[in-house]
């Protein structure tokens, strides 16, 4: 709580003048826009945390956090002067069949052919018109806008929703459904707890800190994921981690990689085979059972169907009770080790904080499901330190809640009808998003997000999801901004032949990645670092305010994506851009706009409160605003009011209870997700690895990036290997096949090839690999990956009938020394370019 000395303090600072930046000044000669630093410091932010970027003569030279609140280093947040020039795109471009006839644009050669600088308004009426002539030719479910991605920090130049913007009002389009981050859990879990509880704030570190007496960390690397945020990180979560570490809490990470974490927190490893937890899970809860150790009076009172989730776990369906013998059979960890859990687990105060790693498999779903159920059984949900959290290693969750304004966002408004080519009106409100009747030829509004490839390529085809049936519409235009879907969905060979098929893609992007290439009409974007925005940081803490101020002029003609909607909207006349504009606002009158609202928001919270300056003082003082925590915020536990009273604060589930069988989920007959948690064989796996493929590959996220963000950066001098990405693999594996550290490997199935740099270590399962996701794609002419994409080898199957998520865990591989000549890299060049730079 913040106390009244404190809050004197604070007013004092925020009262002071707003001084102006050292520097500040215009300068025609370096072509410096009037106001924008030349030499001095700015404060903006990204993913990584807000940031100190520091200019000489107009250009980041240096970028430092603004804060320092741990001792851990943070990489990420030193390579903007990098990041803001390296493989930039400057101009707009087309590709030259696409330019020559939009008619006959030749699709097959998307990737292939050259590009031809054209200039903005051309690039602009090319865009509007073609985006026309699919509407009225194909309808509004021709046109996919579902444009997944972590674009950048900042709720102004919010790109997927400026898109979403654009695309409603001039007619709708084609949206995706959950992410790829959660796609499984996401779907599960509103069944089972009434949330999808992935997103939610957890029990306080301090609750964790003061009562833990064991923390598992299962399937998840904090130390890296916690580098970054959905909106700026605070950096909160790795301090905790910190404490936790000088903490006498017993840590144990389960995972079959003994990670930077495990490392860090001198964590006892256990490394079941990938894709087995709920097996692992399974013998737990059965040792429970057997030793009466569980919770029955929990499962009575909070929790419905455990009898029916009984029968299966003591073998009384299938004749096969799942006891630690046979657990240990599947996952690899020994018998006494599963017993020895299931006793520790139940003996003192346990906080189970799972990753979401391994819901990103097949059946997903099952995994936090039984997470959910053992930690039922366990009797400590709701509790101070014990139960389960499913977000302590993303976007700090767990850092208290602070009590401040809360900054709003650009927002996707309603769809258009349009008449004949006429603007009608707006649908109502009752006919939301999510309301698909603009859809009128019976197909879906919106796909699940990793389902994109198979619906490019199967038109018509029926898909069961979530207890319906959606059919995917026939794509023929693509619009993509703020993601990067090349490298991010999984079988990129797949996706590649889906990406050859609608007439028409669009793609706004800053740099020449994989995704831009495959582009028709490609429009170059401003980094952050470009334009005015604000953002808060922690997503859970709300903890700042951060102006994300403009650093530098754009590069070469890069515009903003506000700005080309905007100019694209004025092709549908002038009340499509007065809308979209919202009467010609600028990115700055949204700014103020949700900054004083967030003002208005603190007013009524009194006087032991950090006050918020006004906007103007606000923006020229360049500071970000820091909340504090309240008392009940740092003693928040999750679920306690439920526990406290099941009846008046039940859960937004079918009964109000926790659902370990759920009717619901039963009743849709899914032969691949049951009523109840269960063990489901995946179709790649150790169980079934053959000489073909003998390696299970894993495809983390690396800490040295954020997805394929920052992937261009001098960053990756630090881990790549011979310009490759590293795969990590046991030193005995690597020793059979000739491979030492060092080495460039051929890492290859049925799906593709890439090649990868070998890291020979002990910090592995053996017979496990892992190369981390997000390496732009960089395909030589027979497509051997030459920089290590993982997706060019996971298989693009979906979790299940019910959830439809990613299966991005679950491939097997083969690995071996790549001893031919070393292709060079050419993913971070620009590609053949006809007429332009
Ligand atoms: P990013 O690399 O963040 O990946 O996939 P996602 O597409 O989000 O891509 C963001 C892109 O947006 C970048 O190319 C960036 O340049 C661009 N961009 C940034 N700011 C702007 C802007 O203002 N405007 C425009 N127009 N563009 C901008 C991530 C996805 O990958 C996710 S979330 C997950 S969880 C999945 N994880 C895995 C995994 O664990 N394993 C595998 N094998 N595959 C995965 N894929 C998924």
């Amino acid at each position: 709580m913040l106390d009244r000395r404190k809050f004197l303090k604070l007013s004092a600072s925020l009262s002071a003048l707003p001084l102006l930046p050292s520097g500040l000044q215009a300068s025609k000669s370096t072509g410096i826009k009037p106001g924008l630093v030349r030499n001095g410091s700015v404060i903006s932010a990204a993913h990584w945390g807000a940031l100190k970027l520091v200019l000489k003569e107009g250009k980041i030279v240096k970028s430092e956090p603004w804060e320092k609140v741990t001792e851990m280093d943070n990489p990420l947040q030193h390579y903007t002067p990098c990041l803001a020039y390296r493989s930039r795109i400057k101009y707009p471009f087309v590709r030259q069949s696409y330019l020559k006839d939009p008619n006959n644009p030749k699709p097959e050669l998307r990737g292939k052919e050259p590009f031809i600088r054209v200039p903005y308004e051309q690039a602009i009426a090319l865009v509007a018109e073609q985006l026309r002539k699919t509407r009225e030719s194909k309808g509004n479910n021709a046109i996919f806008g579902g444009s997944y991605g972590w674009k950048s920090s900042g709720n102004v130049h919010n790109a997927r929703t400026l898109l979403h913007r654009f695309l409603n009002l001039t007619g709708g389009f084609v949206g995706g459904l959950g992410d790829y981050s959660t796609g499984a859990s996401q779907v599960i879990m509103p069944y089972v707890l009434g949330s999808i509880e992935v997103y939610e704030q957890q029990t306080s570190w301090e609750n964790i800190l003061t009562y833990s007496k064991c923390v598992v960390i299962w399937g998840a690397d904090p130390l890296a994921t916690l580098r970054i945020a959905w909106t700026a990180t605070d950096q909160r979560g790795l301090a905790y981690f910190e404490k936790l570490k000088k903490s006498q809490i017993k840590v144990i990470c389960i995972d079959p990689v003994r990670t930077d974490t495990a490392d860090f927190l001198g964590a006892e490893w256990i490394a079941p085979r990938p894709n087995t937890d709920v097996a692992l899970m399974l013998g737990m809860a059965y040792q429970l059972v057997a030793t009466n150790k569980h919770d029955k009076k929990f499962l009575d009172t909070y929790t419905t169907g455990f009898e029916v989730f009984l029968e299966y776990l003591q073998g009384k369906k299938d004749g096969v009770p799942k006891s630690p013998e046979w657990a240990s059979e599947i996952c690899g960890v020994s018998v006494a080790t599963i017993k020895r859990l299931a006793t520790l687990f139940a003996s003192q105060q346990t906080m189970l904080m799972s990753g979401w790693a391994m819901q990103r498999a097949q059946h997903g779903e099952q995994p936090h499901w039984m997470l959910v159920t053992l930690a039922c059984m366990l009797g400590q949900i709701g509790t101070k330190g014990g139960g389960f959290g499913l977000s302590y290693h993303y976007s700090n969750g767990g850092v208290p809640t602070c009590k401040g304004g809360v900054i709003s966002g650009m927002n996707a408004l309603r769809r258009g009808i349009w008449k004949e080519g006429k603007f009608i009106g707006l649908v109502s409100e009752a006919h939301s998003e999510d309301v698909p009747e603009w859809l009128d030829d019976g197909t879906s509004s919106a796909i699940p997000v990793a389902r994109i490839a198979d619906a490019l390529l199967n038109p018509g085809k029926t898909l069961e999801h979530n207890g319906q049936k959606l059919i995917y519409p026939d794509i023929d235009f693509i619009y993509w901004v703020g993601g990067n879907p090349i490298v991010h969905q999984q079988d990129t060979n797949k996706n590649l032949r889906a990406w050859r098929k609608p007439r028409t893609v669009v793609v706004h992007e800053i740099y020449w990645t994989p995704t831009a290439k495959m582009a028709d009409i490609l429009l170059p974007i401003t980094s952050a670092y470009e334009r005015d925005d604000i953002t808060m940081s922690g997503d859970y803490s709300n903890m700042h305010i951060i102006p994300m101020k403009q650093a530098i002029a754009p590069v070469g003609e890069s515009k903003d994506d506000y700005q080309i909607f905007s100019d694209l909207s004025r092709h549908y006349g002038q009340e499509i851009f007065e809308l979209f504009t919202q009467k010609n606002q600028k990115p700055k009158d949204f700014i103020r706009e949700y900054y004083e609202s967030a003002r208005q928001q603190t007013k009524s919270f009194g006087e032991l409160f950090t006050p918020m300056p006004s906007f103007e003082e606000f923006w020229a003082k360049n500071v970000p605003i820091t909340f504090q925590p309240t008392a009940e915020s740092q003693e928040w536990v999750r679920f306690a009011d439920f526990i406290e009273d099941p009846i008046l604060n039940a859960l937004g589930t079918d009964s109000g209870l926790i659902e370990i069988y759920s009717p619901r989920v039963a009743s849709y007959k899914y032969q691949d997700c049951q009523g109840h948690p269960m063990w489901f064989e995946p179709s790649e796996w150790l169980g079934n690895a053959s000489k073909q493929t003998p390696f299970h590959l894993i495809t983390s996220h690396s800490k040295y990036r954020l997805h394929s963000q920052l992937c261009q950066t001098r960053l990756r001098d630090i881990y790549a290997i011979q310009g490759r990405e590293p795969i990590l693999i046991h030193k005995k594996d690597a020793k059979r096949l000739g491979i030492k550290n060092g080495d460039v490997v051929r890492v290859f199935n049925a799906r593709g090839e890439v090649l990868a740099g070998a890291v020979v270590s002990d910090c592995i399962r053996q017979g496990v690999v892992r190369l981390c996701e997000g390496s732009w794609y960089d395909p030589d002419n027979k497509g051997l990956c030459k920089s290590g994409s993982a997706n060019v080898l996971t298989m693009d199957k979906p979790a299940s009938r019910l959830s439809n998520g990613n299966c991005a865990h679950t491939s097997l591989v083969n690995i071996e020394k790549y001893t031919k000549p070393l292709p060079p890299l050419s993913a971070f060049h620009a590609p053949k370019i006809r007429n332009g730079s």
